[in-house]
């Protein structure tokens, strides 16, 4: 497209710059120049505009997108589509000490199964808790398609705190979503299974192997899942599969639908037809509905049966008690979505051009009427599907799944086959706009999108193939996240994202405003479990306790240093350092790696963590800080020695080279002096603005004090020294002086540039 000068001032003004005085991004270039450069046109002008976030700037809304096969979640903007955090979940994660500190490794091993650890997940579906069914930001549910499992993360401090394992299902897919108030997370099994552990011939598929619907009891307050609360409800062989909670009428029911309801099994190898041929020779499969309130009451009520001692109500329990329906839906479906006012569910069949409204008005007219078209195997009463239905639509060739838009009756439809998103009226049944996407989308998301208020505005669509979409980089491609304004009438395709581990599948996104993270820990905490560490250290109280042949240390990290420095252990010891962060500061995290024994924690401010070392070999191992913390981090190190056993103990250090005289202390006072000086100056004029009304500035204050404290101690150390004529000890604790002054000084100095920046005003003291 060629710029006319009328499209260059339409794109200067959407950019809010001035092409008379000169729309330069340095001195030589103009906006003019850089497209005709880069070969832009107006509408990527428009488009960069719409995303681009300058440095500082923060983003409407935080996305946290299933990670995959890596077992993560991925936390991003949007707008930016900056990626601001992976949360490891069910895999090691170095960066984050996941499954290298012993706190976190419990939580990992909450996930084994049959004695096995497991070191990987399939993360699907992550879930928002909600209040009245709006998203609250306070926990993330997701699942483990791979290993039938179910994670907890605090949105306090983004940490995996707990993993449940699914006592009866062998595999899932269909989680985590949660109830309106979050009293329930759902997990439907996805492949029949027996649901005890037995081995069952498959010639007994029909009797034995079984599906399921389990309902995780979750207690906000704790903030954790409550095993012994939760409940199954059995259901057939058939291969459950994406789920939905019901809100406002629909509310107390959930729905869950299913693929392979002709209970093929395969066997390819034997000459028989395989799985995929059939499993979709019916024209319809079914979603079951499941009154879940009365359900959990029936449990209550002892109506349930132990299985591997979990609560499990019967498929013949659930019809008996009118709590269990099933709904034909056209054949292999995928998505089940519920309308953000809970009268309509909408459900796409992925070998099917249609999307399919069910009214929930009618469905629990013909339940109440008991209007049946009939019973599955298992004595399951059948609903009629057109009597079910409040309109069919054709949307494009593979529709998956559904998300709703702030405008009443407007929802998205992602279109696998044609690669397409589809913008539709489900109230009407028209289709309004289709958009090209790159390639084969899976799931899509709008802001809030599957809360009871929908928040518009933006549309990610989450593609299964990105192909030529990006600089080449081998035969394994990274998947692509496309941004999508839905503001408008017409979708418009805003930006490509890369995400280079791991296929997402579904995500969530929530207004950044609702979040409130934390910066710090109160000091000495155990944050998987939330609670004071039992091995807590503060300044001062640092020490190495033996315990037979267990070692612990209580250990601090502080800019810049590791205390203890040396610690002296013998061949066979277990070693536990215990390293406690005691910084107040904003993003002061502190790292501690072993060299040579698998170990690196990262220990932000006032977490306690703990690595385990065994030491097998003697040696000399030294260890440190792995986060380039300050300016002095590379000092900040310490030894392991590890001495064979029975060898003398000798950390007494190298003899002395250098000999400090009263002149070098001297000296060194000289510059603390000019130091303090300089810190005066920075105090001075802080405390002449009205510094208060900056809560960054507040932070930073509180820390160049604690700063001033250490330097403090640090002087009487080299008094008492001097007065005792130890000139040696008493230049270095003066050095050490300064080595303090110096960090309050820096901080100082980011303080005054900040109240510079920020029009801080003065005040008369
Ligand atoms: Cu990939 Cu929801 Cu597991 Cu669809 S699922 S695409
Ligand atoms: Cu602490 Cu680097």
């Amino acid at each position: 497209m060629k710029l006319s000068f009328k499209n260059m001032v339409a794109a200067a003004t959407v950019l809010g710059v001035s092409l008379a005085a000169g729309v330069s991004a340095n001195a030589q270039d103009t906006l003019q120049d850089v497209m005709k450069k880069r070969g832009l046109t107006e509408k990527d002008i428009l488009s960069a505009a719409k995303t681009y976030t300058p440095t500082g700037g923060r983003d409407e809304f935080i996305a946290f997108a299933s990670g995959g096969q890596s077992g993560q979640i991925i936390v991003y903007g949007i707008p930016s589509m900056r990626i601001l955090k992976y949360i490891s979940v069910f895999t090691p994660e170095p960066w984050q000490g996941y499954g290298f500190d012993e706190e976190s490794k419990k939580v990992l091993a909450m996930g084994n199964m049959n004695d096995q650890e497991i070191t990987w997940g399939d993360v699907h579906h992550p879930a928002i808790s909600e209040t009245n069914g709006e998203y609250d930001g306070r926990y993330l549910f997701t699942n483990d398609k791979a290993n039938p499992r179910i994670a907890v993360i605090d949105l306090h401090d983004f940490e995996t705190k707990q993993i449940v394992v699914n006592p009866v299902f062998k595999s899932n897919h269909g989680g985590a979503f949660v109830t309106p108030n979050t009293d329930y997370v759902i997990e439907a099994a996805q492949y029949p299974a027996p649901l005890t552990n037995e081995y069952v011939p498959l010639s007994q598929f029909n009797e034995k192997y079984r599906g399921g619907v389990t309902y995780w009891k979750f207690d906000r307050k704790k903030g954790r899942i409550i095993p012994e609360e939760s409940f199954t409800v059995e259901m057939p062989p058939y291969s459950q599969d994406l789920s939905d909670f019901g809100k406002g009428p629909s509310d107390g029911w959930s729905f869950t639908n299913s693929f392979c309801t002709e209970r093929y099994v395969g066997g390819i190898e034997n000459g028989r037809p395989p799985f995929e041929a059939g499993c979709s020779q019916k024209d319809t499969d079914f979603f079951h509905m499941v009154n879940w309130k009365k359900a959990a009451e029936l449990v209550k009520a002892g109506k349930a049966n132990k299985i591997n001692g979990h609560d499990v109500l019967s498929i013949d329990t659930a019809v008996k008690e009118g709590i269990l329906y099933l709904v034909p839906e056209p054949k292999s479906p995928h998505g089940m979505d519920v309308s953000p006012d809970g009268k309509f569910m909408i459900v796409a069949g992925k070998l099917d051009t249609h999307a399919s409204v069910y009214s929930f008005e009618k469905i629990m007219g013909l339940i109440k009427a008991k209007d049946f078209a009939g019973k599955d195997p298992y004595g399951i009463p059948i609903l009629d599907m057109k009597k079910s239905l409040h309109l069919q639509l054709s949307v494009g060739l593979g529709p998956l799944h559904t998300q709703y838009d702030s405008k009443p009756c407007i929802v998205y439809t992602s279109i696998y086959v044609d690669s397409q998103v589809t913008k539709w009226n489900y109230c009407e049944g028209k289709v309004l706009d289709k958009l090209n996407i790159h390639y084969n989308i899976g799931h899509l998301m709008t802001m809030e999108g599957d809360s009871v208020k929908p928040k518009g505005k933006y549309l990610v669509s989450m593609n299964k193939l990105a192909i030529d979409r990006f600089n080449p980089v081998g035969p394994l491609h990274p998947q692509n996240h496309q941004l999508i304004d839905i503001s408008g009438d017409k979708m418009q395709l805003l930006y490509d994202m890369p995400i280079p581990l791991g296929e997402p599948h579904y995500a969530v996104a929530i207004a950044a405003e609702t979040l409130k993270p934390i910066i710090r820990y109160k000091v000495g905490w155990n944050s998987r479990e939330d609670v004071k560490h039992e091995y807590r250290s503060r300044p001062g109280r640092e020490k190495v306790v033996r315990d037979g042949t267990n070692v612990h240390v209580y250990g601090t990290l502080i800019r810049s240093h590791i205390t203890p420095e040396i610690v002296e252990v013998e061949q066979g010891d277990t070693v536990y350092f215990h390293m406690t962060n005691l910084e107040r500061a904003q993003d002061q995290t502190h790292g501690f790696a072993v060299d040579m024994h698998n170990a690196n924690l990262s220990v932000e401010p006032g977490k306690t963590a703990t690595a385990k070392i065994v030491a097998k070999n003697a040696g000399v191992f030294p260890y440190f800080c792995s986060e380039f913390c300050s300016a002095l981090h590379l000092e900040m190190q310490g030894y392991l020695l590890v001495k064979p056993k029975g060898t003398k103990s000798d950390a007494s250090g190298p003899s002395v080279g250098t000999k400090y005289t009263e002149a070098d202390y001297k000296g060194e006072l000289a510059t603390i002096k000019g130091t303090q000086d300089v810190i005066n100056s920075v105090v001075g004029f802080i405390t002449s603005q009205n510094y208060t009304d900056f809560k960054p500035v507040v932070a930073l204050v509180e820390d160049a004090t604690d700063q001033l404290n250490f330097a403090a101690d640090a002087e009487k150390k080299h008094k008492a020294a001097a007065e005792k004529k130890d000139w040696q000890n008493a230049t270095l604790w003066a050095q050490q002086h300064f080595q303090y002054q110096v960090k309050a000084a820096d901080i100082g100095l980011r303080a005054k540039t900040y109240l510079e920046e920020h029009g801080s005003k003065t005040v008369k003291k």
